[in-house]
């Protein structure tokens, strides 16, 4: 029996960056009982441990102030190699400040593109060259396909992490209780819904920017989205928008929602000192 590489019911993935996502709560008693001087040291020496300047070969960790009782800080970390994102979450560890924060959530996915419209594509080309589903001919047909498409989206798997002040981060899954289930469904009726995503998506171009990870297997929701807005009110239209879409009507479950403030690493210090910290690092004249 031939072993199907590339299974013509499953849409084929291209990824990107692994990300961990990680929120904390910060112990203020403690922090309070310190000099502000002891405050912007633990702020400098933690950011000097993070990687936070844009670096799109090596990605680079970004600052959110969460809004709200799940956490007062998220980090996300862009990382080349599960490798890598282990030492970001280690770096972290050796700084002082990490004695003054308590984590509440980590999430684990790789930036993920679906081609559903690529994967019928090219298994109906393979199948107008009479190469047969599962040959060698077939797969190896099937990777150079694949590789030709990754090269044409790599800036969309290895972005960089936008800066915009207002981000929002939430897992979800693909199924309902027992009646529902994407899984089951046929692919051309999956790829029609994704169009329909895709389609009311588009119409929120350059007000935000999302980022799709898959975390099959790596986490305890199948995909996470974190979305980069000016304006947190796009984040409510959006995924108001996006509840009548049939893949999210039908199949979609949302587990919580992290949203906040992204600001300059450089601004830490402020976070600190109860002060809502920046993104700009400094206010222009006018
Ligand atoms: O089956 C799958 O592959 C699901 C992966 C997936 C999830 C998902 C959820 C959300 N998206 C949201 C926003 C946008 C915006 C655009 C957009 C487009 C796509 C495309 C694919 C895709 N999304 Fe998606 N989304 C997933 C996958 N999404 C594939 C089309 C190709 C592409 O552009 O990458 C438009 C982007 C643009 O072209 O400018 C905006 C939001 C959610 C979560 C809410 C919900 O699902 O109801 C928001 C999972």
């Amino acid at each position: 029996v031939e072993i199907i590489v590339h299974n013509p019911f499953v849409p084929e993935t291209v990824e990107g960056w692994s990300l961990l996502h990680q929120t904390f709560r910060i112990r203020w008693p403690e922090l309070r009982r310190l000099s502000a001087a002891a405050r912007v040291e633990l702020a400098a020496e933690a950011v000097a441990r993070l990687r936070t300047e844009i670096n799109v070969d090596l990605g680079r960790t970004i600052l959110v102030q969460l809004l709200g009782h799940k956490g007062d800080l998220m980090l996300i970390h862009a990382r080349r190699s599960f490798d890598d994102l282990s030492q970001a979450q280690l770096e972290l560890t050796q700084a002082n400040l990490f004695d003054l924060l308590e984590p509440t959530m980590s999430y684990l996915s790789i930036v993920e593109l679906g081609m559903y419209e690529m994967t019928a594509k090219i298994h109906e080309q393979l199948g107008a060259q009479s190469l047969e589903l599962g040959s060698e001919a077939y797969e190896s047909a099937f990777d150079a396909a694949m590789d030709v498409q990754r090269s044409r989206v790599l800036g969309r798997l290895f972005p960089e992490l936008p800066a915009r002040r207002h981000v929002c981060f939430y897992p979800m899954n693909k199924r309902r209780g027992e009646a529902k289930n994407w899984y089951l469904v046929p692919f051309d009726d999956r790829a029609a819904m994704m169009r329909e995503h895709g389609h009311i998506g588009r119409g929120y171009s350059g007000r935000v920017n999302q980022i799709i990870s898959g975390s099959m297997g790596l986490d305890d929701w199948e995909w996470g989205v974190d979305l980069f807005a000016d304006d947190p009110l796009v984040f409510k239209k959006l995924i108001y928008e996006m509840r009548f879409d049939r893949a999210s009507a039908e199949y979609a479950e949302f587990g919580p929602f992290y949203v906040g403030l992204q600001f300059a690493p450089s601004r830490l210090a402020d976070l600190l000192d109860g002060r809502t910290p920046q993104l700009v690092t400094h206010i222009p004249a006018d």
